[in-house]
């Protein structure tokens, strides 16, 4: 008998390249000293919160895997090789090696065609992983022992407008959730995307010298605290609905999308986030957050 998958939990699980740089992982070339603690202590108490679910895939949405027409998926098992953070190479030189659940790809990939997105499946065995899809999934989930889809993120915020890319979004979040189901498939969902994104623009000489990080602009730490202040309270609806002003006025990145498609597949949760840890990684504001789909039958 076919099992029906389900959505296990969903995380906003932002990528700053620091948080993977402080925690010197082997994968990664650089070394530091420490650095972000309440973030990573924020992805450490949310792989103790995993370490008691069961899970087989995780479905990663990331900002730096800009495609221009159409969402992508990777559609080849493996994939293996250096990813170097072209902003800070300094930092993010990780050596990866990342199975791909193709089937569970093709799945999403062809529900989204169904509901009338521009698709298409990513083939090339030479293809560089992203450091949005990298980091996500290592921070929350640094065994590697899983395989991963991963999602690009479309331009349409950009190239039509935050209404057309939430339209979008929403299709794609349904149709991931539906692909989820119709395969079996127990999964994680990672929006990879930062809050507020206004940052500095001069590195300290010692990055993890922590005494330079502060958010960039008061206006911004209150929108994202409006922001996880909905979540807390389940009112996710309101925040897909208030994407497009926060946007604006913090040129969030979530403005790729992430977080909307992320709070689609999820339908919505009306039950309390979980914020693990709130941070700003040179200046912008990053969230690391849980819905653990078991609340939501709790709440039925
Ligand atoms: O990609 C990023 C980011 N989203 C936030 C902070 C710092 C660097 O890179
Ligand atoms: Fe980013």
């Amino acid at each position: 008998m076919s099992r029906k998958g389900r959505i296990v939990a969903g995380y906003l699980a932002p990528h700053p390249p620091h948080l993977v740089y402080a925690e010197n992982p082997p994968q990664n070339e650089p070394r530091a000293e420490c650095g972000w603690e309440g973030l990573r202590w924020g992805y450490e108490r949310c792989r103790e919160s995993l370490a008691s679910k069961e899970f087989d895939v995780l479905v990663v949405h990331s900002p730096h895997w800009r495609t221009y027409v159409g969402h992508h998926f990777l559609g080849v098992p493996r994939l293996q090789s250096l990813s170097v953070d072209p902003v800070f190479p300094n930092l993010f030189r990780f050596h990866y090696d990342a199975r791909v659940d193709v089937e569970l790809a093709q799945a999403i990939h062809d529900a989204a065609a169904d509901s009338g997105l521009v698709v298409q499946m990513m083939r090339n065995p030479q293809f560089r992983l992203d450091y949005g899809t990298i980091a996500a999934c290592h921070l929350l989930h640094p065994a590697w022992d899983k395989p991963i889809v991963g999602i690009s993120s479309n331009g349409s915020y950009f190239y039509y407008s935050n209404d057309v890319g939430q339209a979008q979004m929403q299709a794609l979040g349904r149709a991931t959730r539906e692909a989820i189901e119709s395969t079996g498939r127990r999964a994680l969902l990672l929006a990879s995307n930062s809050l507020s994104h206004r940052h500095f623009t001069v590195e300290p000489a010692t990055p993890e010298d922590m005494s330079h990080e502060h958010p960039y602009h008061h206006g911004q730490y209150l929108w994202d605290m409006h922001v996880l202040d909905l979540l807390k309270r389940g009112k996710s609806r309101e925040v897909f609905d208030e994407l497009p002003d926060f946007i604006d006025h913090t040129e969030s990145e979530a403005k790729a999308g992430c977080l909307a498609w992320l709070l689609a597949a999820l339908d919505f949760p009306e039950f309390p986030a979980r914020v693990h840890a709130y941070g700003t990684v040179i200046g912008t504001g990053n969230a690391v957050v849980e819905w653990d789909m078991d609340m939501a039958a709790v709440q039925r």
